[in-house]
C-alpha cells in the first residue's frame, strides 16, 4: 500500500487494546515499586484507559483479567466503561494463582482440581456475557518441573478435554483465544509452549478458537513473523500480546526492545489480511510498567505499534512483489528497509490532527496535568495482580 490516504485510513481504523493491568503497580519477585497515583479499582483502571483513549484516539477497548478485575457488578463496570467512550475487550482468565493449583489447572491429575479451573474458565464466559466483551482469553501456566513428573500425553488429554467444555458454552459471537508461552512457571514441559500445540488444539476445537501471540512468549531467536504469516494464512490468528523483551518474558513496552521485530511482525499482518476488520484480530497490549509512569507508557507502547503498522503500510508493494518474482534479493530487501526507515512521526501526526487530537499524544498527556491529579486524588493504589 503506498496510497497515502489508504495508509491514513488505515491507520485511522486500527484499534489498540489495553491491558487493566498494565495500570496497576507491578514488579518482579524481587520487589514491586509502588507508584503513586494508581488504580484502586477496576472503574479507575478504566478511566486510566481512558485517558489512553482520549490522546492516542486508537485505544477503545480495555482487556480485563479476573479475578484482578473481580467486581461486584459487571453492567456498573460496563457501564463506566461506555461513559468513558470504552468496551470492554478481552476477558483473560487466571488458572494460576490458587494454592490448588500448584500441579496445574485444567491438566491437574485430580478431577476436583480439573473441575475448579473449569468453573472459573466458564465463570469467565459468564462475564463476557454480561460486559460484551468478544473474546475468552486463556493462557495456562501447567507444565512440570521435573521429568517422570506426569503423563505428558495424558496431560493434552486433560487439557482438551477442558477446552471443549469451555468452547460447548460460548455463543455465536464469542471466540476462545488460546495463548503459548515457552516456559515459566513450570520449566520442564509446559502443556501449551508453543503456537504448534495451541494451533492444533484450537483446530479441533472448531473456528470460533483462535491462537494468540504474545510477543514475549518464545525462545530467544525464534522468528515469529513466520508464525503470524502461517497462522493467518491458516485463518487461526485471533490477537496478539504486544509486549518486548530482551530476555525471557520481560512484559516491557511494545517496540522497545526490538522495533524492527515489530515492524516485520506487521508487515507479515498487513500482507496476509490481517489489517482487515473481517479477520478481526485482536492487537492487544500486555506488559507491565514497573519503574516507568503507567498511562505514558501505554501511550509510548501504542505509538510504537502504530509506527510499525505505518512503516509497514508504506512499504512499496509492487517493487517488492517484481524483486520477489525476479530473484533480486537485495532490491527486495531494500524495498523493506526504506520504508523501516521512513519517519513516519509526521504522518501519525498528521494522522491525529485530522482525527482532532494533539500531533503528540505522549507530551499532550504530560501537559495535561491528569499525572499530577490522580497523584494527588488516590491513595493506597492496586497492586496489578502479580509480580509480588
Ligand atoms: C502470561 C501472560 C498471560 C497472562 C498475562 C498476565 O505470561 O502473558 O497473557 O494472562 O501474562
Ligand atoms: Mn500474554
Ligand atoms: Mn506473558
Amino acid at each position: 500500500m503506498s496510497d497515502v490516504s489508504a495508509v491514513k485510513a488505515a491507520l485511522k481504523s486500527q484499534v489498540i487494546e489495553t491491558p487493566s493491568w498494565g495500570y496497576g503497580n507491578s514488579g518482579t519477585r524481587f520487589k514491586v515499586f509502588a507508584q503513586p497515583g494508581v488504580p484502586r479499582d477496576p472503574f479507575e483502571k478504566l478511566a486510566d484507559a481512558a485517558q489512553v483513549n482520549t490522546y492516542t484516539g486508537v485505544a477503545p477497548k480495555v482487556s480485563l483479567h479476573i479475578p484482578w478485575d473481580r467486581v461486584e457488578d459487571y453492567t456498573a463496570l460496563t457501564r463506566r466503561a461506555e461513559e468513558l467512550g470504552l468496551r470492554i475487550g478481552a476477558i483473560n482468565s487466571n488458572v494460576f494463582q490458587d494454592d490448588d493449583f500448584k500441579l496445574g489447572s485444567v491438566t491437574h491429575p485430580d478431577p476436583k482440581v480439573r473441575r475448579k479451573a473449569v468453573d472459573h474458565l466458564l465463570e469467565c464466559v459468564d462475564i463476557m456475557d454480561a460486559t460484551g466483551s468478544p473474546d475468552l482469553k486463556l493462557w495456562f501456566s501447567d507444565g512440570t518441573n521435573y521429568p517422570g513428573q506426569d503423563d505428558i500425553a495424558g496431560r493434552q488429554d486433560r487439557l482438551a478435554e477442558a477446552l471443549a467444555e469451555v468452547y460447548e458454552r460460548l455463543g455465536d459471537d464469542q471466540r476462545m483465544l488460546l495463548e503459548y508461552k515457552l516456559f515459566e512457571p513450570a520449566f520442564y514441559a509446559t502443556d501449551v509452549p508453543d503456537w504448534g500445540t495451541a494451533y492444533a488444539h484450537c483446530l479441533k476445537l472448531g473456528p470460533k478458537a483462535k491462537v494468540v501471540v504474545d510477543t514475549g512468549h518464545h525462545a530467544p531467536g525464534t522468528n515469529i513473523e513466520f508464525i503470524v504469516a502461517f497462522l493467518l494464512r491458516e485463518g487461526k490468528l485471533g490477537a496478539f500480546d504486544f509486549n518486548s523483551r530482551f530476555y525471557a518474558d520481560d512484559d516491557l513496552m511494545a517496540g522497545a526492545a526490538d522495533p524492527f521485530q515489530l515492524f516485520r511482525i506487521m508487515h507479515e499482518v498487513a500482507v496476509n489480511g490481517g489489517l482487515e476488520p473481517e479477520t478481526d484480530v485482536n492487537f492487544m497490549l500486555d506488559q507491565c510498567h514497573n519503574i516507568e509512569a503507567k498511562i505514558p507508557a501505554v501511550i509510548r507502547s501504542v505509538t510504537n505499534v502504530q509506527e510499525a503498522t505505518a512503516k509497514a503500510l508504506l512499504i512499496d508493494a509492487s517493487a517488492l512483489a517484481a524483486a520477489q518474482r525476479s530473484g533480486d534479493v537485495l532490491a527486495a530487501n531494500g524495498v523493506l528497509m526504506d520504508a523501516f526507515n521512513t519517519d513516519v512521526r509526521p504522518l501519525l501526526a498528521e494522522v491525529r490532527e485530522e482525527l482532532g487530537l494533539a500531533r503528540d499524544p505522549f507530551a499532550a498527556y504530560l501537559a495535561s496535568g491528569n499525572q499530577e491529579r490522580i497523584a494527588s486524588e488516590r491513595v493506597g493504589g492496586e497492586q496489578a495482580g502479580w509480580g509480588a
